[in-house]
């Protein structure tokens, strides 16, 4: 099939580009590079080290005889992200292209609108510009567990069943978001789903759990191949952090009580996931979700996992409660379903084969390459944070805006 993967210099989107192309996909890698220059903005950096798109495009030719077609585009320009659509043709598209760190969302207003409008409009102009240039073209988008919150009820994939006032209905499953980021994946929903029902478009939403690893199979092939693994702060997610935190000798930070559950998963199983939805489309008009997870855990229990993992290595590891700098539920029930990936034939990575020979043996090779200070949490969800980054960011929003309003183009159109 031929396939444009957006956001493919990711953390997720670059495996994704490979393993689609490694499966024989005609593929087109495509990215703004902004995640490069927030990693500038912040200071912060990729534990493993990352070649530039060009380089990774050559040697995965080298290695695999295979072409991927890299091109530096922003989904906020339309006209340039119609021009593609339309020159490829695709037959699905895989869309990782969003700014996708809560803390980074949290920082200020700036970063709140920055987030949203990336999102949203980047969104946006792709379903436009699939319905007026590939309408049968099947989207499949990366949403988020987190879109559903905490409720004290089982999470349904999208939708429930619900009855009131003697009538039945199915129904979008109520969100309770918990970032300005996590609500940029909620607006995305709505206007996917309307998008939908109004144009007959054909989408998947995968609302994904929290992504661990450093490696698949493709990307372990070469040095140049390696994706991303954040640790820090902003970027860096739950269990990445944590053995980054124990390899340098730092207690593992569990925010509060620790009870917070999530769905987990394996990078190696986002691939094949996303290959699952491209192999078993949408039907015109359908909008789907699929709760992307295999596993779940409460961040105290990720903790304790980290904690024997490194013991299998003879490594101690310090846990430490430190208090929250996010707004969420410490103690809670969850139980979500993730039925319709496994249906269709995912056989999960387990975390517990994972951990001990894969993330924490990568983390230990690469652990000269950690900048401390970038380690700690710098965002609280009440007061925001990194004030000289702030101002910064708002110094910049505000003279995009300006800039925007003055050419009077449509908004995110092509004003990096
Ligand atoms: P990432 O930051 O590593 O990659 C996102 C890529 O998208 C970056 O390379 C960035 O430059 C690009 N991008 C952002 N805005 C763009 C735009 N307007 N136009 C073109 N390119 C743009 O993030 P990731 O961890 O690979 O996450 C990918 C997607 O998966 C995101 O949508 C995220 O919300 C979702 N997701 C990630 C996780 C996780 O644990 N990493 C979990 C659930 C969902
Ligand atoms: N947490 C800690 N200690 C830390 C870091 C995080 O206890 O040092 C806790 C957080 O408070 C939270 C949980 O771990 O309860 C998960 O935090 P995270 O930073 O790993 O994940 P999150 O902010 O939810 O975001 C990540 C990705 C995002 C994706 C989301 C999936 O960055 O793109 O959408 O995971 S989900 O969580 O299912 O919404």
């Amino acid at each position: 099939m031929r396939i444009i993967v957006f956001g493919a210099d990711g953390y997720l989107g670059w495996p994704t580009a490979l393993y689609l192309s490694a499966r024989g996909h005609d593929v087109w890698a495509v990215d703004s590079l902004v995640r490069r220059k927030w990693d500038r903005l912040c200071g912060t950096q990729s534990l493993v080290p990352v070649a530039s798109m060009e380089r990774r495009v050559a040697r995965w030719e080298a290695v695999s005889g295979k072409a991927i077609h890299w091109c530096k585009l922003d989904l906020c320009d339309l006209v340039a992200l119609e021009q593609l659509v339309d020159e490829v043709q695709p037959e699905a598209v895989v869309h990782f292209a969003e700014q996708r760190s809560a803390p980074y969302s949290m920082i200020s207003a700036a970063h709140a609108v920055e987030t949203q409008v990336n999102n949203v409009a980047g969104t946006l102009n792709l379903l436009f510009a699939v319905r007026d240039h590939a309408p049968d073209c099947h989207i499949v988008k990366l949403g988020t567990m987190g879109e559903y919150g905490t409720p004290d009820i089982d999470i349904e994939e999208g939708f429930i069943e619900i009855e009131h006032n003697g009538r039945r209905d199915r129904l979008p499953y109520p969100k309770q978001a918990g970032s300005f980021y996590h609500l940029s994946k909620v607006h995305d929903s709505h206007n996917i789903l309307f998008a939908c029902r109004a144009w007959g478009l054909a989408s998947t939403d995968l609302n994904q759990g929290v992504v661990y690893g450093v490696a698949t199979e493709e990307t372990a092939m070469h040095r140049e191949l390696a994706t991303r693994f954040d640790y820090d702060g902003i970027w860096g997610t739950v269990l990445n952090r944590f053995c980054v935190q124990a390899a340098i000798g730092r207690p593992v930070s569990v925010y509060g009580r620790g009870g917070q559950t999530r769905g987990f998963l394996d990078i190696r199983d986002t691939v094949r996931c996303v290959e699952l939805a491209i192999a078993n489309p949408a039907e015109a008009g359908e909008y789907r979700v699929f709760n992307q997870f295999t596993e779940q855990f409460s961040v105290a229990e990720l903790a304790e996992r980290v904690v024997r993992a490194r013991a299998h290595h003879g490594l101690e590891t310090v846990v430490e409660h430190i208090p929250n700098p996010r707004s969420e539920k410490e103690e809670h029930y969850y139980n979500a379903r993730h039925q319709h990936l496994m249906d269709l034939g995912l056989v999960p990575h387990k975390l517990a084969d994972t951990l001990v020979d894969d993330v924490v043996t990568v983390v230990n090779q690469h652990v000269g390459r950690v900048r401390v200070n970038t380690i700690d949490s710098v965002v609280d969800w009440r007061k925001g944070g990194m004030v000289a980054a702030a101002r910064q960011a708002d110094s910049r929003a505000g003279q995009l805006l300006a800039l925007r309003a003055r050419a009077a183009v449509p908004v995110g159109a092509g004003a990096r």
